[in-house]
């Protein structure tokens, strides 16, 4: 498929960024052909790109799908909020979370996490504790290996006993110093990251290219959820939706009706 530069297309000073999870797609599901198609054709008339919390490679799994290439699909792509991102299919200059943080508090860092999980009583425990990311580590108490069924009790669990905001709070309290935000995005774990690193680190690459309107869809857009930042940001007109059905019926009212 052609696709016109951003100067050529009717709307090629406005940007529309998308969340990936709840937003794009249901949560590490691929997305949904209708999702897919729709974007192609808004992008006919704007400039589109994603945010997502996770890596790349979770992206990939979910929206290079159905014979889609997210490097073709999206003009930006923007994983680790940011911090490993792409315009037009090309890689822009980044930071790292090690770099920033040095290799002696990162590993006080791992040191208590790792003795936190294992003193934690939970029903079930995989595997992948921390996930080492470029531009942030995501740690989860029943690991990444959990299969999509033990996600969903994960979650329940979590709720009822509030596994996550207690390990959250005890990281505060130990590492309060450190200048790190702890960001609880998804189902079964939250993201590290130095504060200042959420989403709207994802602006940064666009400053300088002149969009007169940036547009955000999320999900998790109250305080607390990992699109608030960027859902208020001055910068932003935000845009808060109840899933991709309710992504896709936005999109079509806000940019296919004439
Ligand atoms: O995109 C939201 C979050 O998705 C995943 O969370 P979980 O595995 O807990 O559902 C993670 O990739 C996380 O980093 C991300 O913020």
């Amino acid at each position: 498929m052609s696709v016109l530069p951003f100067n050529q297309r009717p709307k090629g000073d406005v940007l529309v960024l998308f969340d990936v999870d709840d937003t794009l797609t249901r949560p590490r599901l691929p997305a949904s052909q209708e999702m897919l198609d729709l974007l192609q054709e808004i992008r006919k008339q704007v400039v589109i790109g994603f945010v997502g919390g996770s890596n790349l490679v979770k992206q990939i799994e979910q929206l290079s799908v159905r014979g889609h290439d997210i490097f073709q699909d999206f003009d930006y792509c923007f994983a680790e909020n940011g911090l490993t991102a792409y315009k037009s299919g090309k890689e822009l200059a980044s930071q790292s979370f090690i770099g920033w943080i040095g290799e002696e508090k990162y590993k006080q860092m791992v040191k208590f996490i790792l003795h936190y999980i294992a003193d934690l009583d939970i029903p079930v425990k995989r595997g992948t504790f921390i996930e080492f990311r470029n531009g942030m580590i995501n740690v989860s108490p029943i690991g990444r290996n959990a299969s999509t069924k033990e996600r969903e009790e994960f979650e329940k669990y979590d709720n009822e006993h509030n596994i996550r905001r207690d390990f959250v709070a005890a990281l505060k309290e130990k590492f309060g110093d450190f200048g790190l935000t702890f960001s609880v995005g998804g189902m079964i774990s939250f993201d590290v990251f130095p504060t200042g690193w959420d989403k709207t680190y994802a602006l940064r690459h666009v400053e300088q290219e002149g969009f007169k309107e940036i547009h955000f869809f999320g999900d998790k857009t109250h305080k607390g959820g990992n699109d608030y930042e960027i859902y208020t940001d001055d910068r932003t007109i935000g845009h808060t939706v109840k899933g991709p059905e309710d992504t896709m019926q936005q999109l079509r009212e806000l940019f296919l009706k004439q």
